[in-house]
């Protein structure tokens, strides 16, 4: 496939599974070079997004998500909680901030976004004062209606995380309890209302690599592309249905995460859950596939996380920094600065 990086730096709608293929296929280091090349047409390449996560409702979820440990249908050990009070939310918040992170996440395990009023308010009220904080705010709350994003959006939420986590063909196989359609509803209704898109998926839960192109494809089919892609490498929890799926080859994920930068090459892609089994070296390969986003913190929604500490020691030995606040296009970085 020649062709030149200068002429991948357009996000472009159209990509098709095969040619994602061709990408993933490639001699490795042909494929992180090139990813590397475009991912510097766009961003720094020292620099890392720090995102923290807070579970504000957690467990008893109706969903039948095979990989997911707050499903009420699976017998997980989790300390389950209905949704915290804004104090504590604003608590986490604050602690997230003083670490350095630019953005918080809030997630809900929740089906779709509470109807009932008072529920609802309490989200707003949430959004408020972590917005009020100076906070990037994300939240994930389930599917919801167009209206609901726009109360959402007007009360500060700057990204709605919906995952369509795999390929079309293979998600059946993971969720039966809503369709890949109902998702795309949701981030069609996220758009609309004017928050940013945060739309990735999991990798490592026994889907083949024709699945892992086949969910980037769709992801280029959104328009605009989704500002934030989460590549989370599939966090197999005792008690849940996926606990025993064998681990995915890592260089599997590093060459996920390249096709993803190469495709995607405005957004920025999060190396999201399952860093704690990875050595420094293999997320120093993800961050050269052009990754460039991490979720901080001991704790992830309900599953361990490296620590700050851990994480801290990482961008120090890779000598990466972590980035300011709401960045999106940087320009053209080409060119290499030595000291
Ligand atoms: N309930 C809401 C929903 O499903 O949209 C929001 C929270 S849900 C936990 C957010 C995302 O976390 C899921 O879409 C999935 O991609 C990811 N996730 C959940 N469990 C995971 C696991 N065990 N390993 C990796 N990613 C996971
Ligand atoms: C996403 O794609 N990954 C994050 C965030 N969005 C909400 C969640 C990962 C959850 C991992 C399993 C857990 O901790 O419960
Ligand atoms: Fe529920 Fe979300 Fe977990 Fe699915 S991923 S079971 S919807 S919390």
């Amino acid at each position: 496939m020649p062709v030149s990086i200068e002429a991948l730096a357009q996000p472009r709608h159209d990509w098709t599974r095969d040619e994602i293929l061709q990408w993933m296929d490639l001699p490795l280091m042909r494929l992180v070079w090139t990813a590397q090349s475009v991912h510097r047409l766009h961003f720094p390449d020292d620099e890392v997004q720090l995102c923290t996560l807070l579970s504000i409702k957690t467990g008893g979820c109706s969903e039948d998500c095979a990989y997911c440990p707050q499903s009420a249908r699976y017998d997980v050990a989790l300390d389950s909680h209905p949704l915290l009070d804004t104090q504590a939310i604003v608590s986490e918040a604050q602690k997230a901030k003083e670490r350095g992170s630019t953005r918080f996440c809030m997630g809900a395990a929740w089906r779709s976004v509470p109807e009932r009023e008072s529920e609802f308010e309490r989200i707003l009220d949430a959004v408020r004062a972590v917005r009020s904080l100076g906070l990037e705010v994300c939240v994930t709350l389930g599917m919801l209606t167009y209206e609901q994003a726009v109360r959402l959006k007007e009360a500060g939420v700057h990204a709605y995380n919906h995952n369509l986590d795999t390929s079309p063909e293979f998600y059946p196989q993971i969720i039966t309890t809503r369709t890949y359609q109902d998702r795309l509803e949701t981030l069609q209704h996220v758009r609309r209302a004017g928050m940013t898109v945060c739309c990735g998926g999991i990798v490592g839960m026994g889907e083949c690599r024709d699945d892992r192109a086949g969910l980037l494809e769709e992801l280029t089919h959104l328009r605009p592309h989704p500002e934030s892609v989460p590549i989370n490498l599939l966090v197999r929890v005792p008690g849940t249905p996926l606990e025993n799926v064998p681990p995915l080859d890592e260089i599997e994920l590093v060459r996920t995460i390249a096709a993803a930068r190469i495709v995607l090459p405005t957004s920025r892609v999060r190396l999201s859950a399952g860093r704690t089994e990875m050595s420094d070296s293999l997320q120093a390969l993800c961050f050269l596939a052009g990754a460039n986003s991490i979720f901080t913190g001991d704790r992830l929604l309900t599953t361990p996380n490296p620590g700050d500490d851990a994480d801290a020691a990482l961008l120090r030995r890779l000598g990466m920094k972590p980035a300011a606040a709401d960045e999106t296009s940087l320009g053209d970085r080409s060119e290499v600065s030595l000291p």
